[in-house]
């Protein structure tokens, strides 16, 4: 944490060593190094994320510890606790799900280790436990998937039966993408979420609890709400697999807008995705970069994003970067 003013102080005095000489921009001795704990690779919007964060960390500034926590917290947890034992400059990480952090939180703290927080968020009383998180409004993008829906169902019959895939159980995106969808609906007596399930992010278990979803209700599905489009693929096949056609049978909206979500909307099988972007590596960085200088930065930073239906994905499929 003090490295950086020590630093420029030595700049200030021997100018002319630290700017010129034919010595690298930073020295492999003094980049910040970040342990960065990532959530598994459970979607496309995952591997691009890590793509986008490797990317960002991959210059001499920095020194990238990167550990894959496959979804699970406690490896979590782990990964934190071996972060702050080789005393790394700063703690980023994704959390899997948004309780049970405050011990280790507390414990990185105590070391005087800066925790910025990518994507996801934690529920803790303290909040000097954190310096600040980077990634989406996943109320607001749920409430996008039911604004969407609310205006695709005009003058259609009524009521409207929907499903629902959730993420995974006690994740940020899960919790909030369902409160927002929620939110928006719940006072239109048209709408009626008949059955609501987490898939846990995957297209396997999206499939697999889509094809539930069917036995049970049999053709009284309307709309399909997943909160992300890997589930939503996997739940296309089980409805192409049960005889009926997604997109018309079954009205799909999901959310993170990946190339799979738009080619299954050039197909005609999805109907919507609403945008999460996952490409936060080069404000990661500068957040690292702020935190570690002991500068100021915002306790929240969100990143802009839009709706895109199936009319628009042929001609927005070739500017699409995940
Ligand atoms: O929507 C999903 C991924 O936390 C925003 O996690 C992220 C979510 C994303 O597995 O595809």
């Amino acid at each position: 944490m003090r490295k950086p003013f020590l630093v420029l102080a030595l700049c200030g005095v021997l100018l002319a060593g630290c700017s010129g000489g034919g010595r690298s921009a930073v020295d492999a001795n003094e980049a910040i190094t970040v342990g960065f704990s990532q959530v598994g690779a459970e979607s496309e919007w995952r591997t691009a994320n890590t793509r986008s964060v490797k990317e960002a960390l991959a210059v001499p500034e920095f020194r990238l510890r990167f550990s894959d926590a496959q979804q699970k917290q406690e490896n979590q947890i782990k990964a934190l606790r071996g972060f702050i034992a080789q005393r790394v400059d700063v703690i980023a990480f994704s959390p899997v799900v948004e309780s049970g952090w405050e011990t280790v939180l507390r414990e990185a703290k105590a070391a005087g280790i800066p925790v910025v927080l990518t994507d996801r968020a934690v529920n803790v009383s303290d909040a000097s436990l954190y310096a600040t998180l980077i990634g989406s409004d996943f109320v607001e993008e749920g409430r996008r998937a039911a604004r969407w829906l609310v205006e695709d169902s005009e003058g259609r019959p009524e009521p409207v039966r929907i499903v629902e895939l959730q993420g995974t159980v006690g994740s940020a995106p899960a919790n909030d993408r369902m409160r927002g969808f929620k939110e928006a609906i719940e006072d239109d007596d048209r709408f009626k979420v008949v059955r609501s399930q987490s898939g846990d992010f995957t297209r396997a278990k999206g499939k697999e609890v889509m094809e539930a979803f069917l036995k049970a209700e049999g053709r009284n599905i309307d709309v399909l709400f997943a909160h992300n489009d890997d589930m939503a693929i996997g739940a296309i096949q089980a409805i192409e697999e049960a005889g009926l056609k997604p997109g018309t049978d079954i009205r799909i909206v999901s959310i993170d807008g990946v190339r799979g979500a738009f080619e299954a909307m050039k197909a005609g099988k999805l109907n919507a995705t609403v945008e999460c972007n996952p490409l936060l590596g080069p404000q990661l960085a500068q957040l690292v970069r702020d935190v570690h200088a002991g500068r100021a930065v915002p306790r929240r930073v969100t990143v802009d994003e839009g709706v895109f239906t199936r009319d628009q994905a042929a001609a927005e499929l070739p500017n699409r970067k995940y």
